[in-house]
């Protein structure tokens, strides 16, 4: 039995899974690992990979101490294998096999659904970075820069994380779906990644920020939903994930938040008060409020596609068989298997928005999207403290969940971020009043200039109040060049 405390941290893998004594999963891996350097070699552009960045590498599974700092060229970064520590006795919390001791073997009946999942949430780690290949050339500090690797080199621990459920327990169509991992890719033509929103663009650094702040939180719900699997190899792998999922939402909250800092303390600089005299804040270098709204409708509304249908006989035979649960499913006092329970459900009825109970069981994708919205809602709070901080009348706001939707009951609606129906053309015509337009991406395209000097940042952004691992301000934290 692997002492899973500590990290066989020598080996070409680290891990705590024993793999040295798994000598088929090993030399699985082995095969695989070339392809995925490659992956990265070509994915991220040649100045950084010779950089040292200031990363941080799981080296442990122990909450008080599971990392380390130090610089690494990204490409020399030690991609491991990490569960969280086993819980004793641990039963399948949901489901009809609610009580049963949990699984460490895939359940024959459930190999196919369980697979499905694992590919899902394998697909959009690589994809994340794919889509955010390019930023480290518009960096607006070296803190932020090693940020997006930071949050980049985790995202690829999180593919080899699925990979290895994959090669360990999948057999030969786990090894073909590990291969096809690289193979398909953000944006393509021949072979996209599979959801929606990964296939987006990530144009600038805006985008970075609501991307971590609100895609990022997406996965640290199906993380959370896929923890409390009653197959426990997912459940521990995901629950580990999630110890690193927090970074990247802080990176999101924190980036969005000082971009707005710095937009109303030039605003007040300049005796600018109208927030929507977007002409005169722009002239500013900085990016008007309006406009970082748009950005959020944008994000929040891509990622609520990400939950699925409302209604989902997928989610509801996953949740029955034990193969996920609900949000904290084990903190909630009810049956767990959800016998005749109901929960409200939005849907369309004679072109109107109405809210009915459901079945609980077939709409565990929308509590899971409600829990979400939760959430998500926390952060916006806090950014307008910072507005109203400096005085500036503006406040940020969730859409509604009706608004811009491509994926449920709101995919056949247009409504106006209030969640009033409009038409398709008054939707259209009004659609650059809400989402961002070609001139608001151009615009911030234009403050995205790179800026490498130690302890700098770029106008467009505040610095933020503490440095990593507690660095100090000018603390170089991406050496450009090798020493
Ligand atoms: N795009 O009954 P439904 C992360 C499909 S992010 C395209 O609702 P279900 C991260 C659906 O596949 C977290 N297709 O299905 C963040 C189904 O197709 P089939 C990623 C979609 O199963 C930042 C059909 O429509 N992990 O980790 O309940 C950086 C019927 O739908 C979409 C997971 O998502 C869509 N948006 O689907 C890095 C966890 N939505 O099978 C990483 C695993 C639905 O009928 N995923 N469809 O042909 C799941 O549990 C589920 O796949 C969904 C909901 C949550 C997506
Ligand atoms: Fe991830
Ligand atoms: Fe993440």
């Amino acid at each position: 039995m692997p002492d899973f405390a500590t990290v066989e941290y020598d080996t070409l893998i680290p891990n705590n899974v024993g793999l040295s004594s798994d000598k088929r999963v090993q030399k699985a891996l082995e095969k695989w690992h070339p392809g995925y350097i490659n992956w990265w070699n070509d994915l991220i552009p040649q100045r950084f990979q010779t950089s040292m960045v200031y990363l941080r590498t799981a080296v442990g599974v122990d909450p008080q101490g599971w990392a380390k700092f130090d610089y690494v060229k990204m490409p020399e970064y030690r991609w491991g294998v990490l569960l969280a520590p086993a819980v004793e006795d641990r039963r399948v919390p949901c489901g009809e096999h609610a009580g049963e001791k949990a699984w460490q073997e895939v359940p024959g009946e459930y190999r196919s659904m369980l697979r499905r999942l694992i590919v899902i949430q394998g697909d959009t780690e690589p994809a994340s970075v794919e889509q955010q290949r390019y930023l480290g050339m518009t960096a607006p500090s070296l803190y932020d820069m090693r940020n997006l690797f930071q949050v980049n080199v985790e995202e690829g621990r999180h593919l080899w994380a699925m990979v290895y459920l994959l090669h360990k327990y999948f057999g030969a169509d786990g090894r073909d779906e590990a291969d096809d991992l690289l193979r398909r890719s953000s944006g393509s033509q021949e072979a996209p990644r599979m959801l929606g929103a990964f296939n987006e663009a990530t144009p600038d650094w805006l985008s970075f920020f609501m991307f971590t702040y609100f895609t990022d939180r997406d996965g640290k719900m199906q993380l959370e939903s896929l923890a409390q699997s009653g197959f426990d190899p997912l459940s521990r792998t995901c629950r580990f994930m999630l110890t690193e999922e927090a970074h990247h939402m802080f990176v999101g909250e924190t980036g969005v938040g000082r971009t707005i800092q710095c937009t109303c303390e030039a605003m007040k600089a300049a005796g600018i008060e109208d927030p929507f005299d977007i002409n005169a804040v722009r002239a500013l270098g900085v990016i008007d409020l309006p406009t970082i709204q748009k950005k959020l409708n944008l994000h929040y509304t891509l990622s609520l596609d990400l939950f699925g249908q409302e209604i989902s006989t997928n989610a509801a035979n996953a949740f029955n068989a034990g193969i996920k649960g609900r949000y904290q499913e084990i903190k909630i006092e009810d049956d767990h298997k959800l016998a005749g329970a109901t929960y409200p459900v939005v849907q369309l009825v004679d072109g109107k928005i109405v809210t009915t109970e459901a079945p609980a069981l077939a709409a565990i994708n929308m509590r899971l999207r409600d829990d979400y919205t939760r959430d998500a809602a926390g952060g916006i709070g806090r950014w307008n403290a910072i507005i109203a901080k400096t005085g500036i009348k503006y406040e940020m706001k969730l859409p509604h969940p009706g608004f811009h939707r491509q994926i449920g009951v709101f995919a056949g609606v247009r409504t106006t971020p209030d969640g009033t129906i409009i038409s398709t053309a008054d939707f259209e015509r009004r659609r650059d009043e809400w989402l961002p337009n070609k001139a608001d991406g151009d615009f911030i395209a234009s403050l995205m200039k790179p800026e490498t000097t130690p302890g700098k940042y770029a106008g467009w952004i505040a610095p933020p109040r503490v440095g990593i691992d507690n660095k100090p301000g000018d603390f170089e934290y991406v050496k450009l060049h090798e020493a």
